[in-house]
């Protein structure tokens, strides 16, 4: 059975854009020689790549599947969870390594982050209504609380780089929370919501509109100049 509708449109928006996304990243990436500004462009370029798979595998009808709630057959995009559990820790480990974190507040972070998606699959692949909105709420928890460690703890942390440095980091970290927090949003209103307000088309725009923000944007920002990547990798 077809389960791919109408909203491939975005699926395929996704893939090329992600795609693009990753070939500049790479582009810009050659002939960075220095170990400690390399890994930037690593962990950006793997965001984008995995991502560009994953909106593929969508597209193509590979990363969906059905889920039964209640009397109602719910599409669910399976691949999006998988894009997420890989690609969200490897945004926030962008966002640490700008900040000069310590292995403790890294490991926290992602720690956090797993946790976050983990509930949030659980929530998705739940058959009732009751139980997915209570997956839903521990995993929005799990999100409120890493937000607060990335404007204490981490903050704190980058306010000891130089102030270029800081300042993109307010800027990625200010992105970070205003694009990560409508995710949950869209969600719950979304099908997986089983309230019925978004339907799936609108639905997997705005979740194509926000992973292209907050991968590529955010990577753009953060890659665009060499000169502040420099700054925060050379030790004071
Ligand atoms: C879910 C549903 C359950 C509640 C919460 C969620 C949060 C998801 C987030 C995803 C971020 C994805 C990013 C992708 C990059 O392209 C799983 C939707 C809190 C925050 C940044």
């Amino acid at each position: 059975m077809e389960l791919v509708g109408p909203e491939s449109l975005w699926l395929w928006i996704g893939t090329i854009g992600m795609t693009l996304g990753t070939l500049y990243f790479i582009g810009r990436g050659r002939g960075v020689r220095d170990p400690k500004m390399q890994e930037f462009y690593i962990i950006t370029i793997f965001v984008t790549a995995i991502a560009a798979v994953m909106y593929f595998a969508m597209a193509t009808g590979f990363g969906v599947t059905e889920v039964v709630v209640g009397d109602e057959a719910l599409t669910i995009y399976w691949a999006r969870y998988a894009d997420w559990a890989f690609t969200t820790p490897l945004l926030l480990l962008d966002l640490a390594l700008l900040a000069g974190a310590n292995r403790n507040t890294i490991a926290t972070l992602i720690g956090l982050d797993v946790f976050m998606i983990g509930t949030g699959t659980i929530a998705t692949f739940a058959a009732t209504p009751g139980t997915r909105i209570a997956w839903w709420g521990i995993s929005t928890g799990a999100l409120l609380v890493l937000l607060y460690v990335l404007v204490g703890t981490l903050s704190e942390k980058a306010r000891t780089q130089s102030p270029e440095v800081a300042s993109l980091f307010t800027t990625l970290r200010n992105l970070l929370i205003v694009l990560w927090l409508l995710y949950p949003v869209v969600w719950i209103l979304g099908t997986e919501g089983t309230f019925g307000i978004l339907p799936l088309y609108w639905e997997t725009a705005a979740f194509m509109v926000l992973d292209l923000s907050a991968k590529v944007g955010f990577g753009v920002l953060l890659l665009r100049s060499r000169s502040v990547l420099e700054r925060a990798v050379t030790p004071t």
